[in-house]
């Protein structure tokens, strides 16, 4: 059996993906996604120049050593284009491989621990009245674990928060033809989400569990005050507090509290997790497989995590493709250490044409369909008609104009 054919595609049903098809000699065809927001046209292009040429003629049953082949062989190893362009390959050939076996890709991965897999939704608000609102829509269709995420005064625009103002259900356009600046001060910012959640948690009390997204921009000693002024309202989980580079800096927020913390949706590898396993320090691992090689190598990270007691709460942005949120709810079936799976997929109605699948959302959770490979139809002349527009995540600058992470 050989790989005879692969085909890249970059499509706007409403944002960018990249989506790669393999077709086989056999007639099987695969899909993969290896979508990275604002980074799109760099994976399209590794994949065109440098893996897809590699890619024909291989025997797509061969995942593994094709997965060796192409990280090793490119000799400048890992990167977040190359790790997401790998994504692509390997999710496709999991594809393949279930609709050859006649199997859902969960089966093949060791069958499922769970029958569905809890979601989290994303509720926000201009201020924390609208957001308790945001909050309450999310309750009410039966979600018990509920990201929040508030406006603050004096800053015009925040992550995760409508510009427009009013409260959010979900989507918060992010992306423009040009980045957005945004002010990003953090101490009106760390006065602001403890109200939030005190007000959430008299709201709410114990019914619900919250989520929350810093969207890495705290300095340590900022993370280990928010976390220990949190501790108090029981997070589900504290989200992405610093830039993840330098591992050490977690132990003062880890040693300042018992807020758990979750990090990791910037990863492209398992080198990057072993720090923050082997000392211990999180406690969600937020791993994207479309960004971290795919299927694969998400698999080995959720292995290594579950050994230090990390459960996944694998990253389900507007920027994940259904292709690649299909891989999640595979791996989320099958894996023994599943913690919670975001999910914010896009509501564009060209979603719906250009994606079809059967997992069944419904109560805060996904069942996933027993349908052989991924359970994705993916309808290419629909894909076809949406054509790539340019679009940047937002900047952050300091109040004094210096520029921050976004
Ligand atoms: O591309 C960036 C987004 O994926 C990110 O901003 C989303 O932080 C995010 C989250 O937790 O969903
Ligand atoms: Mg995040």
């Amino acid at each position: 059996m050989k790989i005879s054919n692969a085909e890249i595609f970059v499509t706007c049903p409403g944002r960018n993906f990249v989506i790669l098809k393999i077709e086989t000699d056999q007639g099987v065809v695969g899909y993969g996604d290896g979508t990275l927001n604002g980074r799109e046209l760099p994976v399209a292009s590794y994949l065109r120049d440098c893996m897809v040429p590699m890619l024909i003629g291989m025997d797509p049953r061969r995942i593994e050593d094709i997965w060796q082949t192409l990280y090793r062989g490119a000799y400048w190893q890992g990167g977040p284009v190359a790790m997401s362009a790998l994504a692509s390959v390997d999710i496709a050939l999991w594809d393949i491989k279930g609709k050859m076996a006649g199997m859902p890709i969960y089966d093949l991965l060791g069958g499922r621990s769970r029958d569905r897999l809890m979601l989290y939704g994303h509720a926000s608000g201009a201020d924390i009245p609208q957001t308790v609102d945001a909050v309450g829509a999310w309750f009410e269709r039966g979600y018990k674990v509920i990201r929040a995420q508030t406006g603050v005064p004096g800053t015009k625009t925040i992550y995760g928060v409508n510009p427009a103002g009013g409260a959010s259900l979900g989507f918060v356009p992010s992306q423009a033809d040009l980045p957005i600046e945004h002010v990003w001060d953090s101490e009106a910012y760390l006065r602001m989400v403890p109200k939030l959640f005190e007000t959430l948690s008299s709201r709410f009390g114990d019914s619900v569990q919250f989520v929350h997204d810093s969207h890495h921009r705290l300095r340590p000693i900022e993370a280990a005050r928010l976390s220990k002024e949190l501790e108090q309202f029981r997070l589900f989980w504290l989200e992405d507090v610093c830039r993840p580079e330098r591992a050490d800096r977690f132990r003062l927020i880890r040693n300042a509290s018992t807020t758990p913390l979750a990090l990791g949706e910037v990863f492209h590898g398992i080198q990057e997790c072993q720090p923050y396993f082997e000392e211990n320090l999180i406690d969600f691992i937020r791993i994207a497989a479309i960004h971290t090689g795919g299927l694969t190598h998400a698999r080995r990270i959720i292995d290594y995590a579950a050994l230090h007691d990390v459960r996944t709460g694998l990253h389900g942005p507007p920027d994940v493709s259904p292709i690649g949120m299909a891989a999640h709810v595979h791996l989320g079936a099958w894996a023994p250490n599943f913690g919670v799976q975001e999910w914010a997929t896009m509501p564009a109605p060209e979603m719906n044409d250009v994606f079809a699948h059967e997992h069944v959302i419904e109560g805060g959770h996904v069942t996933p369909s027993g349908a052989p490979g991924l359970g994705i139809r993916f309808n290419e002349d629909e894909a076809r008609k949406h054509e790539f527009k340019r679009s940047y995540i937002g900047l952050n600058r300091l109040p004094d104009g210096t520029a921050w992470n976004y």
